[in-house]
């Protein structure tokens, strides 16, 4: 049975020191047993005390990229991470309308957890307009959220206003994920479905002797896996925030600083 084996695409960048990127989409891939292949959009030579040098592919190459690809795999699934301008993303959106890779988790990826930005400030409207509208799944942070919407969130209903505001936006689901303050013990992510639905989820906070990189790519990895394995968009985001909680309470000593989350967790 020719492409009988569920198949899912990372498009992202690759992080040298597998923390985060397609690196860490495809140990959740293979962790969350699906076939994991990867468009990159650039490569960052990163370790875990930052970020060091990023070079973007060209538009020709990535292009082949998914012109291989598509000539030959079934890809039921696919998500973004790192697409650094506007010309990437235009050239990823056009690959996205061109060919059928199932439904999009967009993750709108702008910083990392170094503070290194992955996408030029003048690239945001043009992921607005280009990918927001394409997406099945939207995974923004809390700050993702907020620059995409113009809602500050301090309250549930202003992460209700953001919600709708992204479905109006063309999302077709959202998860929005809540952040970590001092003495927090519990961390809330917010969700609403093209069903009309809506939930929160939550589970404890974790303290860490270093500070996790790839949390939100490995999130939104196991949300692609889960529905190209079947599962709705609500299970397939429930098991992901279940999977990173697992795999930040299960922690692997790699690097000084900021380090990965255990995936075989
Ligand atoms: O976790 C965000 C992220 C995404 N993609 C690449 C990265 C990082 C963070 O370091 O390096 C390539």
């Amino acid at each position: 049975m020719l492409n009988s084996f569920p198949q899912v695409m990372t498009i992202a960048g690759s992080d040298s020191d597998g923390s985060a990127g397609a690196q860490a989409d495809l140990n959740t891939f293979f962790a969350r047993n699906v076939y994991g292949m990867s468009i990159l959009t650039a490569c960052v030579a990163g370790n875990s005390y930052g970020i060091h040098a990023s070079q973007a592919l060209s538009p020709d190459f990535i292009d082949a990229e998914f012109e291989a690809i598509a000539a030959d795999f079934q890809v039921r699934a696919c998500k973004t991470g790192m697409l650094t301008d506007r010309e990437t993303i235009l050239t990823v959106a056009n690959q996205l309308k061109k060919h059928d890779f199932g439904p999009l988790v967009l993750d709108p990826v702008i910083i990392t957890k170094h503070g290194a930005l992955l996408l030029a400030d003048d690239a945001f409207n043009t992921l607005k307009t280009e990918l927001v509208p394409l997406a099945t799944v939207l995974t923004p942070n809390f700050y993702e959220a907020q620059k995409l919407t113009g809602i500050e969130l301090k309250t549930p209903a202003d992460f209700q206003a953001a919600g709708q505001a992204l479905l109006a936006m063309g999302a077709k689901n959202v998860m929005i994920k809540g952040h970590h303050e001092a003495g927090q013990s519990i961390v809330t992510d917010y969700v609403c479905l093209a069903d009309g639905q809506e939930f929160w989820l939550s589970e404890p906070y974790v303290e860490t002797t270093h500070i996790n990189n790839g949390t939100g790519d490995s999130l939104s990895a196991c949300i692609c896996a889960e529905i190209a394995k079947g599962q709705t968009i609500e299970a397939a985001i429930k098991t992901a925030k279940q999977f990173v909680h697992r795999a930040i309470a299960n922690p692997i000593e790699v690097g000084h600083k900021y380090g990965p989350i255990n995936h075989h967790a």
